[in-house]
């Protein structure tokens, strides 16, 4: 079966490694696609940093710090003191000396006139993944927050100086109208068996995805069913500032509200089904007029076990509606 993910950093990464380990457990053949957001990427110290795609890589690779979210297990920091003694990274962003070698790496490879897919093919053959990684355009769509009196700020100033408490007008993608999904991601999107949206923030990871043109159009005519998993259980975000950012657009922190905001594929929106936590069942009647299929399941992702029952139970529901459509 061929699976593909449409994901964004932690929580995202973490359901990935669900599908996997779910995929690794069933005898069945299985490929898994992740189509990776590339809204948080920005230039910083002259490097291109891609924080959504290394989440997923370095989790899926083993060597994440899963503490902190981001960056590499192990990492150390002499070179990020010297860049900050020069000024050329600020005070609240880090570039740890291991995750320096993939930033270095991967801006060589773009200053050698490869495509960021070619490049995330190349990280990703570094280790033993078990999933293909493919940013979502090739193209730059680095999503600013425009302030209420019109100031522009990068997402990363944002979300890790102002830890998203700044307030926010709107969130735009620079170069977004110009920018094209990958063929790689569109390839993955018109080959899937089936189509998962991971737990990931809705505005800032799955949205940024979702804005590039052709996106919402592939995921329109794949034969592939789109299960999504709600990033919200029980009125509250699993990680990161989700709510601040539904906030932003008007979207009420719930699993019903996020669902209806991605809409019903048969109503011009992406999903055929979506999974709530067994708190959130109230939200099922919602859901389901909304034209969407639903079901309440545990959506906590503590471990291997936790995270591969969530991934068989998307599986399940996307089976489940293919059967019937
Ligand atoms: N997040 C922080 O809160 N502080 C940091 O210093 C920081 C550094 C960093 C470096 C590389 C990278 O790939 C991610 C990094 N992040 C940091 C996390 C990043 O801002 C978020 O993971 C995503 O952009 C939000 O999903």
């Amino acid at each position: 079966m061929k699976i593909t993910v449409i994901a964004g950093g932690v929580g995202g990464a973490r359901f990935v490694r669900g599908v996997r380990e779910h995929v690794r457990r069933s005898a069945e053949e299985h490929t898994i696609d992740v189509v990776v957001n590339t809204g948080d990427d920005w230039w910083l110290a002259g490097l291109r940093i891609w924080p959504d795609h290394d989440s997923v890589l370095y989790t899926l690779a083993g060597q994440n710090d899963e503490e902190r979210g981001w960056g590499r297990r192990g990492e150390s920091e002499r070179v990020s003191a010297e860049l900050r003694t020069w000024g050329v990274t600020p005070e609240w962003f880090t570039l740890g000396d291991l995750d320096l070698g993939t930033h270095i790496a991967r801006t060589a490879w773009l200053r050698a006139g490869e495509t960021p897919t070619e490049v995330a093919r190349r990280l990703g053959a570094r280790w033993d993944l078990g999933v293909t990684l493919h940013p979502a355009t090739d193209d730059e769509i680095d999503t600013h927050i425009v302030t209420p009196d019109g100031e522009r700020l990068h997402f990363q100033e944002w979300w890790t100086r102002h830890r998203a408490r700044m307030p926010v007008e709107q969130f735009v993608q620079q170069g977004i109208e110009a920018a094209r999904p990958s063929p790689a991601a569109l390839a993955a999107i018109a080959g899937a068996d089936v189509i998962l949206l991971a737990p990931s923030n809705p505005v800032v990871s799955i949205g940024p995805v979702l804005s590039i043109p052709g996106v919402r159009d592939a995921l329109a005519a794949a034969s592939a069913p789109i299960v999504g998993v709600s990033p919200i259980i029980g009125g509250a975000a699993v990680r990161g500032m989700a709510e601040a950012c539904l906030a932003v657009i008007d979207v009420s922190a719930d699993a019903g509200a996020v669902a209806r905001h991605y809409g019903a594929r048969g109503a011009g929106g992406v999903l055929d089904g979506w999974l709530v936590g067994e708190e959130d069942a109230q939200a099922i009647a919602g859901i389901e007029a909304a034209g969407i299929a639903a079901r309440a399941v545990p959506l906590w992702m503590k471990d291997a076990n936790t995270s591969a029952a969530l991934a068989a139970d998307a599986l399940d529901l996307a089976l489940t509606l293919a059967d019937v459509g």
